[in-house]
């Protein structure tokens, strides 16, 4: 039986994306049951291009919070899971930076039997599309603490991205705390699995809009490490495979 797939996108003033976004995803997802749920917290004209789309294309949804209690990134992917009814469920950023390409081998990694596919700029066949030396610098210690703190991360190359797909089941018994930015951290950290694969994929720049970033994720990011090495739970049986960029392109031929 076939596997249905949602693409979950957090979207904060995001309106030069989210169409381009949406049909690249399609694109890629061509003959795949799929749908992408918009969570926007947006105060631009986000909202109202996120309807026209929603209104155009039948595999998009959205919702838009205003005045709830909590807003931010690590909210809105949670509402995300939760809202979305695929047997998969993905992670992409708004503003492709994560190429929306990758969703389809990283669909086929699940066919085969991952529990979960993250993509990684840091394996052969990946790239960090050029960083600047600041970013380089700044990805790689959040990755070193991380790695530090949680033994769930020693094993991932790329464990602190917000680009990952999962099986849904993985989160009925998981206590996830969603602080900060880091979502497949809390995930790694939290959820129980046995098998991930880790497929190459080369990091784009922003296509439009502004970063949303601030030193407040940083400062949220130590929390949330904290937080979690009391509480993460134990991991003693993961395999992390790496497929190189052949093996992704025969798997997802025998597939998709
Ligand atoms: N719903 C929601 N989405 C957010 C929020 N903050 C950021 N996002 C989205 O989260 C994703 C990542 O944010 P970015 O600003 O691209 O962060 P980044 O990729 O680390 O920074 P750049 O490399 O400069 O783009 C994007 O899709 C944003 O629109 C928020 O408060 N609420
Ligand atoms: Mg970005």
């Amino acid at each position: 039986m076939s596997k249905k797939l949602s693409v979950v996108v957090p979207t904060f003033n995001e309106s030069g994306n989210v169409k381009e976004l949406a049909k690249q995803v399609g694109e890629a997802l061509q003959g795949i049951d799929y749908n992408i749920w918009f969570i926007d917290d947006s105060n631009d004209d986000t909202p109202e291009v996120l309807k026209e789309l929603c209104d155009e294309d039948s595999h998009c949804r959205y919702h838009h919070r205003e005045g709830e209690a909590q807003t931010g990134l690590a909210t809105a992917v949670i509402e995300g899971f939760d809202m979305a009814d695929g047997d998969f469920l993905a992670c992409m950023d708004a503003d492709l930076q994560h190429p929306p390409a990758i969703l389809r081998p990283m669909y086929a990694a699940m066919l085969s039997g991952a529990d979960m596919c993250i993509p990684s700029r840091l394996i052969k066949g990946g790239s960090d599309g050029g960083l600047n030396i600041i970013r380089k610098f700044v990805s790689g210690t959040a990755r070193w603490m991380g790695k530090a703190a949680l033994p769930a991360l020693r094993n991932v190359s790329d464990p602190t991205s917000g680009l990952f797909m999962f099986r849904k089941e993985m989160l009925k018994d998981a206590d996830l705390k969603p602080i900060g930015w880091k979502i497949m951290v809390e995930v790694l950290a939290m959820c129980d699995y046995h098998l991930i694969v880790e497929i190459p994929y080369e990091f784009h720049d922003r296509n439009s809009g502004e970063s949303k970033i601030s030193r407040k994720v940083t400062l949220q990011y130590i929390e949330q490490l904290n937080n979690l090495r009391g509480r993460g739970i134990r991991h003693d049986s993961v395999i992390v495979t790496r497929w190189s960029p052949k093996f992704t392109e025969d798997m997802v031929r025998k597939y998709c």
